[in-house]
């Protein structure tokens, strides 16, 4: 299986993020994409597609405000990097706003994924990644792997957060489309519901975005992936979600899993992009669900079973040791 990966995805290094009301190490550190490289014997460097297909899913303004940002925060005298701490939410008309502070809060949906002056780097190398993976699927290969760091199912279509900048998934999934199919799947089997996926297809019938996660009655992003959203308008029965509880283990998981390809099957997709979260893993430091490296393997034969052309992106684990493996057992399985 091809594998794809931009050194530039590096890059991105804040100190720290707000969890839980201090300030800790970040946990989606590049140290992971190291481990990940190491573990499944190093990627390809993608071709530089542009911004265009980044534009086909992301509002121009935010895009701009992403690469400018950085430097707006230092010339307000800011030492450190780019954090948001007031929200313009429900209710509030849109405004110009000028200050730094002022777009901070109106691009992030959370104060955990600090901008700094390489965030936009590796980004657009991560979306890259992405874009060759499907490029390498839409040419006839089976299974493509992009190496998404940082990833990407928490940004919406105009905002950031979750460690996320860029929706390499929901990216992938325009460029299938944009490509001739007319049908596209988005698997998301992080940890975490993928809101940023969601809010982009949520009224289109187009692209099904179906997604196994930890409950958000208890669980990050807490604000989306509760069972009853399915979508609106012309998305209505498109959008699927199987919140699950703590200590979920690969039983579970698995029957939710075969769920979702089910409903993927009865789309009628015909070009499926998966979103792989390794923090389901029992050791995981952020979150609570008991998979072992084992597991993933079979996750992966039964996601393979569907026989699709699949253009895999990794999401989240933040467990650096058992990450590799994680990863290698997962694309094992294809
Ligand atoms: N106390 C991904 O896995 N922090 N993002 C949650 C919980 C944000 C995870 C804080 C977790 C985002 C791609
Ligand atoms: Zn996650």
């Amino acid at each position: 299986m091809r594998r794809f990966f931009s050194p530039d995805q590096l890059r991105h290094a804040p100190a720290q993020e707000l969890h839980n009301g201090a300030f800790t190490a970040y946990a989606e550190k590049p140290a992971r994409a190291a481990m990940i490289l190491a573990a499944i014997g190093g990627a390809e460097e993608p071709e530089d597609r542009g911004e265009a297909p980044i534009r086909a899913v992301h509002d121009a303004d935010y895009l701009q405000f992403l690469q400018d940002a950085p430097a707006a925060w230092a010339a307000a005298g800011r030492p450190g990097d780019a954090l948001p701490y007031a929200f313009p939410i429900v209710g509030r008309r849109p405004l110009r706003l000028d200050r730094i502070d002022a777009l901070m809060g109106r691009y992030a949906f959370d104060a955990t994924t600090p901008l700094t002056p390489k965030t936009w780097a590796s980004a657009y190398g991560s979306a890259q990644s992405a874009l060759a993976a499907t490029h390498a699927v839409l040419a006839g290969d089976r299974t493509a792997f992009a190496l998404c760091r940082p990833p990407g199912h928490h940004a919406g279509a105009d905002y950031f957060g979750g460690y996320c900048h860029l929706n390499v998934a929901a990216i992938a999934a325009q460029a299938a489309r944009d490509a001739g199919h007319e049908r596209v799947a988005i698997l998301d089997i992080d940890y975490h519901h993928g809101n940023g996926t969601q809010d982009i297809f949520w009224q289109r019938s187009d692209v099904f975005y179906a997604s196994v996660h930890a409950d958000p009655a208890t669980d990050y992003p807490f604000y989306w992936g509760h069972a009853d959203e399915i979508g609106e308008g012309a998305g209505e029965g498109a959008t699927l979600n199987l919140p699950l509880p703590h200590g979920t283990k690969a039983d579970a998981f698995r029957a939710a899993q075969a769920i979702a390809l089910d409903a993927i099957a009865r789309f009628r997709a015909t070009f499926l992009v998966v979103s792989y979260g390794a923090d389901t893993w029992e050791g995981d430091p952020i979150s609570k669900f008991a998979l072992t490296t084992p597991d993933y393997a079979v996750l992966a034969r039964d996601i393979a079973s569907l026989g699709l052309p699949t253009a895999i992106v990794m999401e989240g684990g933040y467990a650096i040791d058992a990450l590799g493996a994680n990863v290698a057992s997962f694309l094992s399985g294809f």
